[in-house]
């Protein structure tokens, strides 16, 4: 089993609330949102303001993919907005437990992010506080990369160490997804997806049919 979350940061803006509703037609229910901050990241994304608008889309739900320095900041945010999920990069705090629990509190589903270089092992000690993990596959800030290889022994690497402990917690995989990588991905260990330019969002195809494509290539092949 695996889900599918399109990476609105890739939609074309000018149509994002029609590629929203045919992405819902499709099957989709919760959104990836990149919010940047120009420091930890070398870009700036989506914002707060646009989930809020997002909420009138059949209510569509969100993931939020903080790459922000002091990810706390956006707790009473992340509150007020009722957000369904969110991840903060580890690499960008010396008190993960603090926020975490925090965030939490307001009733997200939240996950630890790491960045293509930062070893699992950052994890050690704090896993348990959290709801899911997510693997970036490409170094955050850019949409349109290329997957890094080595990625793939890493999402293993975490599988076998969540599955001492905790199972059921679920790998998110973020960059350059297309289907021979998800598929990789899948294989070692990854649950969610996130899709963007690689997949649903491709000049050639309209966002329904690519996202339909997408998985119906994954299952074909699992
Ligand atoms: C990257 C960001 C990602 C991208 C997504 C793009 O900083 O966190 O969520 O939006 O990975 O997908 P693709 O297929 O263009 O790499
Ligand atoms: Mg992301």
């Amino acid at each position: 089993m695996f889900s599918i979350l399109p990476s609105l940061i890739c939609a074309d803006l000018l149509h994002i609330e029609d590629q929203i509703r045919e992405l819902q037609r499709a099957g989709a229910s919760t959104f990836h949102i990149d919010v940047m901050d120009g420091h930890f990241v070398p870009n700036l994304g989506l914002n707060f303001d646009l989930v809020r608008r997002l909420r009138d889309i059949n209510h569509a739900k969100v993931d939020v993919h903080l790459m922000v320095e002091s990810p706390e900041q956006y707790l009473q945010q992340i509150d007020k907005l009722h957000i369904e999920q969110v991840s903060f990069h580890i690499e960008t705090t010396s008190t993960p437990l603090r926020i975490v629990r925090s965030m939490k509190a307001t009733g997200a589903r939240t996950g630890i992010a790491l960045s293509p270089l930062t070893p699992i092992q950052s994890l050690q000690y704090v896993l348990d506080e959290f709801d899911f993990v997510l693997l970036m596959t490409v170094e955050p800030g850019f949409a349109g990369q290329k997957f890094i290889p080595s990625m793939y022994g890493k999402i293993r690497a975490l599988r076998k160490m969540i599955d001492r402990t905790r199972p059921d917690m679920e790998i998110e995989v973020d960059g350059n997804l297309d289907v021979p990588s998800s598929l990789r991905c899948i294989h070692n260990g990854a649950t969610i997806l996130v899709g963007g330019t690689s997949s649903i969002f491709r000049p050639e195809t309209d966002v329904f049919s690519a996202y339909v494509q997408f998985q119906n290539e994954l299952r074909a092949r699992l």
